[in-house]
């Protein structure tokens, strides 16, 4: 063997139970109690919890984004995943006007091929149909390996927003060749409305980025994607999905059994809308916006009765600088923030202190993003599968901070977090990638990942 993990609690997710795991070839080989086989190395996991390697479906690494583009490429992204236990990161290549699904996601591979540190896979976000003559290639983005497409119902002005015919186009043709749709839901009219009032009077504190985008700006556009799924029956999975409505109105077509899959993400869990008060306010600028405690409490409550599935982090960073240039105007703020890096910890330490089990956890982060997405050899500890791994300590405390990050950011929303547990070793295919602190793995060590279509 290559590798023999020996006595640590081993996490499904549904499952926890003390044995081995053993490693040949970069795929788990055996998993029994008190495995004696030889190993070329050994790691006594005694007292921590062995888990399947995160798996972050939703990143945007270098995205050309809001007059700048993200500060994690595909190196610091990868490594930082790698640091914070995710082994497998998703990347959403834009396609353009006139331009082929292929085309957009092949000139990101060659990107993150020598780069990338852990594994990697793409979703295409559609912007044009080109006339319709875009839907053909779906076909063969499925046979690249490409089994999700995301439709954006906002950014007009950055020419990436679809109309809901367009969308629903995608949607169906998207089923049509087994792949499924992702979609970014915020109604744009309403923001734009609520943009130029605030403008007018004079309103342009990073406060007002929530105000003109609340609850019920979300909510109409969770609705009326489902009402569109609902009514072409075809897959839909609603990205970042931050409000008390929304989820709600998912729960209740999932029950009706329709094909509906719900993201949020480690930030709406977090904090509530009162962060855009704050003097740095500014940089935890995101959209959909982080909401109000009604809203955060409706999401813990669907994570725990199964309607939100997969927690990802939409991890798209800016530097301080960028962030400022927002300062007295919040439409001048560049979206995103941090947390491809915090995603496992902050969840396991959620399960550390009981408020999720750690099967919910791995769930969440690791078995139910390989089942939607197709990734067949991940997101879990079995037998066959890649040896992604986590060792995972629970007594150790760590308190999040930029300077023990592994990105290329300048500042955190995250910083002064205090976790309690924290991952202590990551292997990526049976090979150790972090370890204790610091990043050991190799940039291009990381493959793309071909995914299967869903049938
Ligand atoms: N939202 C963000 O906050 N950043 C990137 C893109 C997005 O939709
Ligand atoms: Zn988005
Ligand atoms: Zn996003």
């Amino acid at each position: 063997m290559d590798l023999l993990i020996k006595n640590g609690t081993i996490v499904t997710d549904s499952e926890s139970f003390i044995a081995d795991i053993a490693v040949k070839d970069g795929k788990i080989a055996c998993i029994g109690k008190n495995l004696t086989m030889e190993a070329q190395k050994v790691v006594d996991a005694t007292g921590k919890y062995v888990l399947p390697g995160a798996i972050d479906v939703h990143t945007h690494l270098a995205m050309p984004f809001g007059g700048t583009v993200s500060a994690d490429g595909y190196l610091s992204g990868t490594r930082a995943a790698a640091c914070g236990g995710v082994t497998t990161v998703f990347d959403y290549p834009m396609q353009r006007k006139g331009k082929g699904i292929l085309e957009t996601v092949e000139a990101r591979n060659q990107m993150c091929a020598p780069e990338a540190c852990v594994d990697y896979a793409f979703h295409c976000i559609i912007t044009d149909l080109n006339d319709g003559t875009l839907l053909d290639e779906f076909q063969a983005a499925i046979d690249y390996g490409i089994t999700s497409f995301k439709c954006f119902l906002v950014y007009k002005k950055e020419g990436m927003m679809v109309d809901d015919g367009t969308l629903v186009k995608v949607m169906k043709k998207a089923k049509e060749v087994g792949a499924i749709t992702n979609l970014h839901a915020e109604n744009p009219d309403i923001i734009d409305m609520n943009i130029e009032k605030f403008k007018k009077e004079g309103k342009t504190s990073a406060w007002y980025h929530y105000l003109s985008r609340p609850e019920f700006v979300e909510a109409e556009a969770d609705k009326r994607a489902i009402h569109w799924a609902k009514a072409f029956d075809t897959p839909l999975y609603i990205v970042h999905l931050a409000c008390k409505e929304g989820v709600e109105a998912a729960a209740a077509a999932k029950k009706e059994g329709y094909d509906i899959f719900v993201e949020t993400c480690p930030q709406y869990l977090e904090f509530t809308s009162e962060v855009y008060k704050r003097e740095d306010g500014r940089n935890f600028v995101c959209s959909p916006p982080i909401k109000g405690q009604e809203s955060q409490d409706a999401l813990w409550e669907a994570i725990k009765n199964g309607t939100i599935d997969v927690v990802a982090t939409d991890h798209c960073p800016f530097q301080s600088y960028e962030k400022d240039w927002g300062k007295d105007d919040f439409t001048k703020i560049p979206n995103g923030c941090a947390g491809i890096e915090n995603l496992y910890p902050y969840m396991l330490s959620k399960a550390n202190e009981g408020k999720i089990t750690f099967n919910t956890a791995v769930k969440l982060c690791a078995t139910n993003p390989a089942k939607i997405f197709g990734c067949t050899q991940k997101g879990s500890l079995t037998v066959g599968k890649d040896a992604d791994i986590v060792i995972y300590d629970p007594k150790k405390e760590f308190t999040i901070s930029v300077s023990n990050m592994h990105s290329d950011y300048d500042h955190t929303i995250w910083e002064g977090k205090k976790l309690n547990g924290y991952p202590v070793q990551t292997f990526v295919r049976g090979e150790l990638v972090y370890d204790n602190g610091n990043f050991v793995g190799k940039p291009g060590f990381g493959k793309f990942v071909k995914r299967q279509p869903r049938r």
